[in-house]
């Protein structure tokens, strides 16, 4: 089914917004159903807004994952923070994940870890900015596979009181539970409208900025104690082959000589492992033969350089 369907159709956006690691891009891929966007253990991993697409009965939901919003200090930071906002204000329908066990540990004071302060506190910004901006919000409650039960009601009034959310949804984006329910609420919110893409559409970034988002995941999970968040990954060629293999050739960006090390590796075994566990899942993805080529250079200025953020349509202040 290419085709919207016949009668009156709906289509919007909802933007999923939240603090770093509480599960907003796992949400949005579990609510697509398809890997759109990328997902590690570690904070700070999505960076611009990325959109993946759902259908249900005749609404078309157009999701915006987010970067997540936390005190910005670098520019590459604010960037992202931004993004996430304009995100928020552009979007009809907000929808506030937050890590409820790590927000949980610290609301009861029952052992919270310095990490759970830190979410627990941008959730508490979150809140701020929504009534500064006088945005409404619906609230997710993520990851209650891990939550004692009995924290689950305490948490739902505490956000109530704070006046901001019309609705409240229990989920865990892991597990897959409780988003048949946020699903149809989001698709009943949609506004009245034709569909914004092909009904065979599920994300929209371009292949090439796909393609570097999974090696920067790879790179992520590899490279990440020694290396936070000090690298970008660019796709600079792409190659279609007559026997529909395609040759991607991509370049990561770091800030000294010393990450360029790390990320190679002794005897480049570190780099080649990045490079196999990235072609192994582009493979997957894009359902053919991909050759790929990595090199890694030393760029101190990459997180200002303007142009190099600008193909993330992220923008510097
Ligand atoms: N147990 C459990 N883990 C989850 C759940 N949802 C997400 N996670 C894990 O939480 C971690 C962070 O997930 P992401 O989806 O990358 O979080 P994010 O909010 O997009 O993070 P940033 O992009 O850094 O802001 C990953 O290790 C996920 O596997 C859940 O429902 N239950
Ligand atoms: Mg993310």
């Amino acid at each position: 089914m290419t085709e919207q369907p016949s009668g009156i159709t709906r289509c919007g956006f909802a933007a999923i917004i939240g603090a770093p690691n509480a599960g907003k891009s796992t949400l949005v891929n579990a609510l697509v159903g398809s890997k759109v966007t990328i997902v590690t253990h570690k904070v700070q991993t999505t960076r611009f807004n990325v959109r993946g697409v759902v259908l249900e009965a005749q609404s078309q939901i157009v999701l915006v994952d987010t970067p997540g919003i936390f005190t910005p200090k670098r520019a590459l930071d604010r960037a992202m923070v931004q993004a996430a906002w304009n995100g928020a204000a552009e979007a009809d329908v907000i929808v506030h994940l937050v890590d409820a066990p790590a927000y949980a540990r610290v609301l009861t004071e029952q052992g919270a870890k310095p990490q759970d302060k830190n979410a627990f506190k941008y959730v508490e910004r979150i809140i701020d900015g929504l009534k500064k901006h006088e945005l409404r919000a619906d609230l997710a409650l993520n990851k209650i596979d891990l939550l004692p039960k009995e924290h689950l009601l305490q948490l739902a009034k505490h956000f109530e009181n704070t006046g901001c959310y019309d609705k409240i949804f229990m989920v865990s984006a892991g597990k897959k539970s409780g988003l048949e329910t946020l699903k149809a609420s989001l698709a009943a919110a949609m506004p009245d409208g034709p569909w914004h893409y092909p009904a065979d559409q599920i994300a929209d970034l371009p292949s090439r900025l796909l393609a570097a988002e999974v090696t920067r995941e790879k790179l992520m999970l590899r490279v990440h104690e020694e290396l936070p968040y000090a690298a970008s990954v660019e796709t600079e060629t792409w190659e279609e082959h007559r026997n529909g293999a395609v040759r991607i050739g991509q370049v990561i960006f770091v800030q000294r000589e010393s990450q360029r090390k790390i990320v190679l590796g002794k005897g480049g075994q570190v780099i080649k492992a990045i490079g196999a566990a990235s072609r192994q899942e582009l493979s997957r993805m894009f359902d053919r033969k991909v050759h790929l080529f990595l090199h890694v250079k030393v760029q101190e200025n990459w997180s200002r350089d303007r142009s190099h953020l600008a193909l993330f349509g992220l923008e510097l202040e």
